[in-house]
């Protein structure tokens, strides 16, 4: 399995599945979930609604998918990062379980691709390099486990998480 670092935008890379950073609504929000619905289009919402009509939202920590619209990619899966709190409230295993959900349910979609953004360090305001270290953690622990994966895009889009991921996988 390959890890790759990109400093871009996730919407324009091309793979089996992008991941999200959404909120439990389900419903769009800023950041990188304000750029998936917007660059996917209707559609990524219409297929969010029938989950929550079905589970009422996703959970903090957990996934679930879409397809992705208009987006070079199959799949959207959605998962939901932690607000940082301070890091009392449980904030490092949630965020670790957003990542494993989120391979798991890749797994699960047969994807041999799949791409991160860099989950709670936007307005979530998870420290960003401790949330790296749980992200590339998580995803080496991940490695030894039977999966279709081969490769796995870590996509960073302010030039500060960019740079606190690549000595990490240097
Ligand atoms: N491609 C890749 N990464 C991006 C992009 C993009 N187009 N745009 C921003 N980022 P955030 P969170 C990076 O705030 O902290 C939303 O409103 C950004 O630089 O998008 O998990 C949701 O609806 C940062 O490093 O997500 C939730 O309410 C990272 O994405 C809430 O924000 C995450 O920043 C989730 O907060």
């Amino acid at each position: 399995m390959k890890i790759q670092l990109l400093l871009s935008d996730i919407t324009t890379v091309t793979c089996d599945a992008i991941v999200n950073a959404a909120n439990n609504s389900l419903m769009g929000g800023g950041g990188v979930d304000g750029a998936i619905h917007f660059k996917g289009g209707p559609a990524i919402l219409e297929e969010c609604k029938i989950i929550v009509q079905r589970q009422g939202g996703c959970a903090t920590g957990q996934a679930v998918y879409t397809g992705a619209g208009k987006l070079p990619a199959k799949y959207v899966i959605h998962t939901v990062g932690p607000v940082w709190h301070g890091g009392n409230q449980n904030e490092a295993a949630l965020l670790q379980s957003c990542y494993r959900q989120s391979l798991l349910l890749a797994n699960e979609l047969g994807a041999t691709t799949i791409a991160f953004p860099n989950i709670s360090t936007g307005v979530y305001n998870y420290p960003k390099s401790q949330a790296a270290q749980i992200a590339l953690q998580t995803v080496r622990n991940f490695e030894a486990e039977n999966h279709t994966l081969e490769t796995i895009f870590f996509v960073c889009y302010d030039v500060e998480n960019y740079e606190i991921y690549r000595p990490l996988l240097a």
